[in-house]
């Protein structure tokens, strides 16, 4: 099998470009889903693959496909991707990586003259991190038919703008099928977002299952009144609810370790008035785990104790789960390509679950899928200070390269 190796500076030099469009002061990069900026990203990707000799095709969903010929077309199709929209405060490698390592691997290809049997792709998911348009990996969601086109097109951000909207005004409401076309495979190169591979001094992650996730949003209502002249026991202040779920939701975290993750990460206090009584509060609740049934009693506890502290509060609830992402146990022989392809290139390396979820999530349910980590500086993601070695970048781009060729020649 081939002994070539992908150009390190040259991926790094376009994960630096690319992290320039919406680059912030510290150093991260804020590009959030079908704003101008990743209008920007995507043509820039697109620019460079139609450079590298892709074929570009972009489906309903805006999901980007550069795709390079193989010697029999007719086969499907390798596919490499992850996303480009980032974190509010997100950094440089999350999902960007897995993107430009796909790219990086046609160039290299091309670089040393060589033919696949089958096409090779790589792609972009839209709105990978749910962040501006909950929930997140939608749009790889309705290609692997969890969701409909209508639902995915209908998501809205906070000023009610819609997906279908803003796909449409950056020029990305492709007029391609969302999914129903075959992959051979598909691999997701990604940092690992986490302190693991770094702290055991790894230098890949064969990622064998990704967690499951869970997501809601609650509104809890109680009486805005005026913080002066109203009694203490008379009031029905929906902050002090919410607090003392955020606390609950810490709590039932940590009773369900190792593994659990529990999280609320937004929240909208109104008036958010510093002399009125919190009338209502509006706020998200992020639960993972690995294991299906440990989630599923997180979820009855969350749920059991929201209803005592509304009750003792006196408050209304609106409580919905918006999402539901089961664990995700990837192909075994995807994994074993990756484990395969790490070891002929003499790499460090440990089987990992993913703790992020990510497009291969969804994708793993209409094509054997599999993912490669490499690590990030102290395990920091979603975060301006994310960083990644360009060794490790350059050494996980080498194993989807080799991982990527034995799919595609076998
Ligand atoms: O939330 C996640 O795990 C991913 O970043 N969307
Ligand atoms: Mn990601
Ligand atoms: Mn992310
Ligand atoms: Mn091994």
């Amino acid at each position: 099998m081939h002994d070539i190796r992908t150009n390190k500076q040259r991926l790094w030099d376009s994960l630096m470009e690319m992290g320039e469009i919406g680059g912030t002061e510290k150093g991260g990069c804020c590009r959030l889903a079908l704003t101008d900026l990743d209008k920007q990203g995507r043509d820039l990707f697109v620019r460079w693959c139609e450079a590298a000799g892709c074929t570009i095709s972009v489906d309903k969903m805006g999901n980007i496909f550069a795709r390079r010929a193989g010697q029999d077309d007719s086969l499907p199709p390798v596919v490499m991707g992850s996303h480009l929209d980032t974190q509010p405060t997100g950094g440089k490698f999350d999902g960007v990586y897995g993107v430009l390592a796909g790219l990086e691997v046609i160039r290299t290809l091309n670089d040393n003259g060589i033919e696949t049997r089958a096409p090779i792709e790589a792609s972009v998911w839209t709105n990978e991190e749910g962040s501006r348009f909950p929930p997140a990996m939608v749009s790889s969601g309705v290609f692997a038919g969890a969701f409909d086109l209508e639902y995915g097109l209908s998501r809205a951000d906070l000023d009610g703008k819609t997906m279908g909207e803003e796909l449409a005004r950056i020029g990305y409401a492709g007029s391609a099928e969302v999914g129903g076309r075959p992959f051979k495979a598909f691999f997701e190169a990604h940092i690992e977002q986490g302190p693991i591979l770094e702290a055991e001094d790894k230098r890949i992650g064969v990622v064998t299952d990704a967690q499951g996730q869970r997501w809601y949003e609650v509104t809890l209502t109680g009486q805005e009144s005026h913080a002066g002249p109203t009694p203490m026991p008379t009031r029905r202040d929906a902050l002090v609810g919410a607090a003392r779920i955020v606390d609950m939701v810490n709590r039932i975290g940590m009773e369900h370790q190792p593994n659990a993750c529990a999280t609320v990460g937004l929240m909208q206090v109104f008036p958010n008035s510093r002399n009125v009584i919190p009338g209502q509060v509006f706020f998200t609740v992020d639960f993972r785990h690995p294991d299906a049934e440990v989630l599923a009693r997180m979820d009855q506890a969350l749920r059991e104790g929201a209803r005592r502290i509304v009750e003792d509060l006196r408050l209304e609830m609106d409580f919905e789960q918006i999402w539901h992402s089961p664990p995700v146990p990837f192909d075994r022989d995807c994994v074993a390509s990756v484990r395969k392809a790490t070891e002929a290139l003499g790499l460090s390396h440990r089987e990992m679950v993913s703790g992020a979820g990510h497009d291969a999530c969804y994708i793993s349910r209409v094509a054997p899928t599999s993912m490669i980590f490499v690590p990030c500086e102290d395990g920091i993601s979603h975060n301006e200070l994310e960083r990644a070695d360009a060794d490790d970048l350059a050494a996980g781009c080498d194993v989807l390269l080799k991982a990527v060729l034995e799919r595609a020649n076998d």
